[in-house]
């Protein structure tokens, strides 16, 4: 591999994609230069029920901050994902449904998703779900998850999707925060063989959600459930029991879509609000442009529907488009390491879309598993969640991809919606660990930690300069909150958490969180959500978590841990500490290592000097700066001699 290679856009790739790279200038000057024209245009890539006369309306402070795009005109979500396309895709499957067990899929056509959507639209309507209430949908990878998100969104309910890897009381929280009068299951879910308690757990989390009235259980594997009579409803049967007819629910633009809740680097879970109209249309073009769909061909997004990636790239963006989605319900080594292809295969996947760390996981078991299968219809190739390594990108390329196909690495949150910054694959050149150039109407810039915007090659604090259709709208029930989050550190821009390159070309590299977010296989996980698990544990009295470079996940999870006075250290303790924080948050937030404390590195007023922790995390202290101003400067070096990550 060499340093700095780049991979050009091949001629037959060009000619067939939807915009090569002359076609991408002129369209992102167009658009940065008017965006009103530009996203007006672009607007109506969905049907309206009244058009949109406004485009814009943004304010980005100081003091009020508002975003609006399309503000007067109505849709509906759901009739633009299905009731749309059944005039000519009646027939045409949707979703591909691919089962933990390779020998479960199924294939779901826009007809069938129809009457589905309706049916438990109907279904929910009949147990008193109006417009505006909030749903929680906790369930497996199983069509019913998308049906439940249409369903919402058919009736103007607003959805919350908690992944189903998250505890009971994060599920709690997550149910209170919005008050959610309804959640919908299921019985378990399964994933590499394993049964997930779904059911079991959301009775636990409802013990102290006393506004949830109504609780929807899909039967998947039919295992043993708590019942609670008046509550509960079986999905089948309260689906059987509506009429098939369930008309679209006339929305404005500005009305909520969904709640989706994501870490930060202080306190709960933020409650990220999207809303109907700019979502859509953004998350639509986006996946037309990006994955460069064209019709017939069958698109796979490996992501959980618990997270943005499953709503925007399996659900909305590509049902809005009239494609077909790929829903796979296990993991990549189940059976074995080859299912990811195997699957390709199978299903004649044009359009592959994973994270660094399954790449990384997969690279582990060599390249038998991937050349044992053909992996012959696919033509793209997709990574998301975490800056991906040069040498998994180019093994991404060279052995699964067999150096036939452009790899699209997309930067963006949560909190856009969709993709930001990525290549497009008739369009751009490749540079492997680079998310290269903006999208249309992207405006990033880089700024110093004063806020002066950098200019030409430089690294620095990544923002954004200007609104686009797909942006959050608010923290739900806390827009003071959204304001101090991103919009208070340099005042008039969005600012992403994120550091970044740029360079020469002026192709963009993604270094990473620049606040206590860690990045833990593709999951954002906030130190401070860790660090409370752990002081609710009783022999806690203080803890610090930072992040490790982890060679599969990207980043471990490194915790710091005092003990309270007369307990003494044991390894039975650490594994009970890992135990404690998987049950509190859920297992994506196992620490990796624990490094008992005496004492944690503190300024004079106490604050703990996570720079310091950081370093002696990365096995790193040849700079540790200067530590003379600690309160305690002797601590350090106990830490870095019991340090838990040596080389
Ligand atoms: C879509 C999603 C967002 C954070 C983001 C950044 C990191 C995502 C990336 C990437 C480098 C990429 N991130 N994609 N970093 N290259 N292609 O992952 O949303 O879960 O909210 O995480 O993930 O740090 O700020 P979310």
């Amino acid at each position: 591999m060499t340093e700095g290679a780049v991979y050009e856009v091949s001629e037959s790739t060009a000619s067939a994609a939807w915009i090569d790279e002359s076609g991408y200038f002129s369209l992102y000057e167009q658009s940065v230069s008017n965006p009103e024209a530009f996203w007006g245009e672009q607007g109506k890539r969905i049907e309206w029920f009244k058009p949109y006369s406004e485009v814009k309306d943004v304010a980005y402070g100081p003091g009020d901050v508002h975003i609006r795009w399309y503000g007067d005109g109505t849709t509906n979500v759901a009739h633009n994902c299905i009731d749309r396309h059944l005039a000519e895709k009646r027939d045409t499957t949707a979703i591909i449904w691919e089962g933990d067990d390779p020998a479960d899929s199924k294939h779901i056509t826009y007809g069938e998703l129809h009457e589905q959507v309706c049916r438990l639209g109907n279904a929910l309507k009949a147990r008193g779900v109006k417009k505006g209430d909030r749903v929680t949908i906790y369930m497996p990878m199983i069509p019913e998850a998308a049906y439940a998100m249409l369903a919402c969104a058919r009736i103007g309910a607003i959805h919350s999707v908690v992944f189903g890897g998250f505890s009971p009381d994060a599920l709690a929280g997550r149910v209170q925060d919005c008050a959610s009068t309804c959640v919908i299951t299921a019985d378990e879910g399964l994933r590499g063989g394993r049964k997930v308690p779904l059911k079991a757990n959301t009775d636990k989390a409802l013990e102290s959600c006393s506004d949830v009235d109504t609780v929807v259980v899909v039967k998947r594997t039919g295992g043993d459930v708590g019942w609670k009579d008046g509550r509960d409803v079986w999905y089948h049967e309260a689906c059987a029991d509506v009429s098939a007819d369930c008309p679209a629910e006339e929305m404005n633009a500005e009305d909520p879509l969904f709640i989706l809740y994501t870490s930060g680097s202080t306190g709960k879970p933020k409650g990220v609000l999207h809303t109907t109209g700019g979502y859509l249309v953004y998350a639509a073009m986006t996946h037309h442009y990006v994955f460069d769909y064209h019709p017939g061909e069958v698109y796979w997004c490996t992501a959980d529907v618990g997270w943005v990636t499953g709503h925007s790239y399996i659900v909305y963006g590509p049902l809005a488009n009239g494609a077909t989605t790929l829903m796979f319900e296990g993991v990549p080594n189940y059976p074995d390491a080859s299912r990811f292809w195997q699957v390709c295969d199978k299903h004649k996947v044009d359009i592959f879309y994973t994270a660094p760390t399954a790449i990384r996981a997969l690279m582990r078991e060599g390249e038998d598993p991937v050349k044992s299968t053909s992996r012959s219809s696919l033509r793209l190739l997709g990574s998301v969640g975490e800056p991906i390594n040069p040498e998994a990108w180019e093994w991404y390329h060279k052995v699964v991809g067999d150096e036939r196909c452009p790899i699209v690495d997309t930067w963006w949150q949560t909190e856009t919606g969709g993709i930001l910054i990525t290549p497009l694959p008739g369009a751009t050149p490749l540079k492997p660990g680079s998310a290269t150039r903006p999208f249309f109407g992207i405006k990033p810039v880089l700024v110093d930690a004063d806020g002066a915007v950098l200019e030409g090659a430089t690294e620095g604090n990544l923002c954004i300069a200007d609104s686009w259709p797909g942006q959050m709208r608010t923290v739900y029930g806390d827009h003071e909150r959204f304001i101090q989050t991103y919009f208070s550190s340099y005042p008039g821009k969005y600012f992403t958490g994120d550091g970044c390159r740029r360079d020469g070309d002026g192709y963009y590299w993604i270094t990473g969180r620049v606040d206590d977010v860690i990045n833990v296989s593709g999951h954002r996980m906030g130190t401070a959500e860790v660090e409370s698990a752990l002081v609710a544990h009783p022999k806690v009295a203080e803890s610090a978590v930072v992040g490790y470079p982890h060679d599969i996940k990207g980043q471990g999870i490194y915790a710091y841990v005092t003990l309270i006075a007369g307990e003494a250290p044991s390894e039975e303790l650490r594994k009970e500490l890992v135990g404690w924080v998987r049950k509190e948050i859920g297992p994506i937030a196992s620490p990796d290592l624990i490094q008992w404390a005496p004492g944690l590195p503190k300024t004079r007023s106490g604050k703990i000097m996570r720079r310091i922790l950081r370093k002696i995390a990365e096995d790193d202290f040849s700079n540790l700066g200067d530590t003379s101003t600690l309160a305690d400067p002797g601590v350090v070096n106990d830490l870095i001699d019991n340090r838990m990550n040596k080389a």
